[in-house]
C-alpha cells in the first residue's frame, strides 16, 4: 500500500452520465503509461461529492473490472449520510478493493466526538482497511495530534490521507506512528512531504504527472534532494499553470490530448473556454 497513488477522474459526458469507455481509459492510461502504484477512487478528483449512489458504485465496479490486481485500490466512501458511507464500504469489500477512505463529515462542524463515532460506526460495519481522508482546506476539519491517535489506535484504521500544508503536525504524526501509513495529499508539496518519510502520495495531477511524482518521492527517499527538487520545480511550473487555467477541467483536456476521452467535468463545475482547452493542450504537449 506504499508509493506513488492517482486521485482517479471521472470521465463524464456532457449531460454528466458516466463515459464508462472514457473512464477506463483514464485507469488504462494511469496503470500502463504513468505506472503508478494505486488509484484512489471516488475521491475530490474523481467529484465524489457532485454525483449519485448509484454512479459511485458503477464507477468502483468499472475501475475493479479494468484494473483488476494490476495495481492496489483505495475507495474513497466517506458521506455526510453514514448509511451511504457504510453501504458503499461494504460494497467496494466484495468488490475486494484493498482499503477503504473516508473524508472527515464536513459542513455541520461536527466535533470530534461525533467525527470519531463516524469512523468507529463505518470500521464497526465495514469489514476493511480505512485511511482517514484529512483535508482541512476543503472540509474546514483540523484535527490535532492527539486526536489523530485517538482514531488510528484503531487496529483497522492504517493511516491519513494527510491533505494539510502543515509539515510541523505531519512530521509530528510521523514520529508519533512510525507503523500507519501517511500519504500526502499537495502534489505541489510532494517532496518536503517526502524527506519527513512519508509512505507515498495520492494526487490529481498524478494524472497527468505520475512520473515525475514517482521520481521526486524515489530520489527523495534515496536521499537526492538537490535532483528531487529539479524535478519538483518543473512539476510545480506545471501545477501552477494546471491551477491557473482550471483544475480538473485542464487534467482532463491534457488527457484528451493523449488520446484518452477523459470527458467533462460535472455540473456545477462549468466547462472551460476555448482559449483555456487550447492551453491545456500546449501543457500537454509540454509535460507529458
Ligand atoms: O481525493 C482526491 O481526489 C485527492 O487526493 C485530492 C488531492 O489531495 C488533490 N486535492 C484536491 C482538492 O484536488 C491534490 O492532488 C491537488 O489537486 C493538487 O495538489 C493541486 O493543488
Amino acid at each position: 500500500m506504499k508509493g506513488i497513488f492517482t486521485a482517479l477522474m471521472c470521465s463524464f459526458d456532457e449531460q454528466g452520465n458516466i463515459n464508462e469507455q472514457g473512464l477506463r481509459e483514464i485507469v488504462r492510461h494511469n496503470i500502463d503509461q504513468s505506472k503508478v502504484d494505486g488509484l484512489y477512487v471516488n475521491g475530490s478528483t474523481g467529484e465524489n461529492f457532485l454525483i449519485t449512489t448509484e454512479m459511485k458504485k458503477r464507477i468502483f465496479e468499472i475501475v475493479k473490472d479494468e484494473a483488476g490486481d494490476q495495481v492496489k485500490l483505495i475507495a474513497q466512501i466517506g458521506s455526510l449520510n453514514i448509511d451511504e458511507a457504510v453501504e458503499l464500504g461494504k460494497f467496494v469489500t466484495e468488490l475486494k478493493y484493498d482499503a477503504i477512505s473516508a473524508v472527515t463529515p464536513f459542513y455541520y462542524k461536527f466535533d470530534f466526538e461525533e467525527i470519531k463515532d463516524y469512523y468507529e460506526t463505518i470500521i464497526n460495519e465495514v469489514n476493511n482497511d480505512m485511511i482517514i481522508y484529512s483535508i482541512p482546506a476543503l472540509t474546514g476539519v483540523n484535527m490535532s495530534l492527539d486526536q489523530f491517535g485517538e482514531l488510528l489506535a484503531h487496529d483497522r484504521i492504517i493511516g491519513v490521507k494527510f491533505t494539510a500544508p502543515d509539515f510541523y503536525l505531519l512530521e509530528r504524526l510521523r514520529h508519533a506512528f512510525p507503523d500507519k501509513l501517511i500519504y500526502s495529499g499537495f502534489d505541489e508539496m510532494l517532496l518536503p512531504a517526502s524527506v519527513l518519510n512519508i509512505d507515498g502520495a495520492i494526487g490529481s495531477t498524478f494524472n497527468v504527472n505520475g512520473k515525475r511524482a514517482r521520481e521526486i518521492f524515489e530520489l527523495a527517499q534515496q536521499g537526492k534532494i538537490t535532483e528531487a527538487l529539479e524535478i519538483q520545480r518543473t512539476t510545480n511550473d506545471l501545477i501552477s499553470a494546471i491551477l491557473a487555467n482550471g483544475l480538473y477541467q485542464t487534467i482532463k483536456e491534457m488527457l484528451k490530448t493523449k488520446g484518452v476521452d477523459a470527458g467533462y467535468c460535472r455540473k456545477p463545475m462549468k466547462q472551460i473556454s476555448a482559449e483555456k482547452v487550447a492551453r491545456a493542450k500546449e501543457l500537454a504537449e509540454k509535460y507529458m
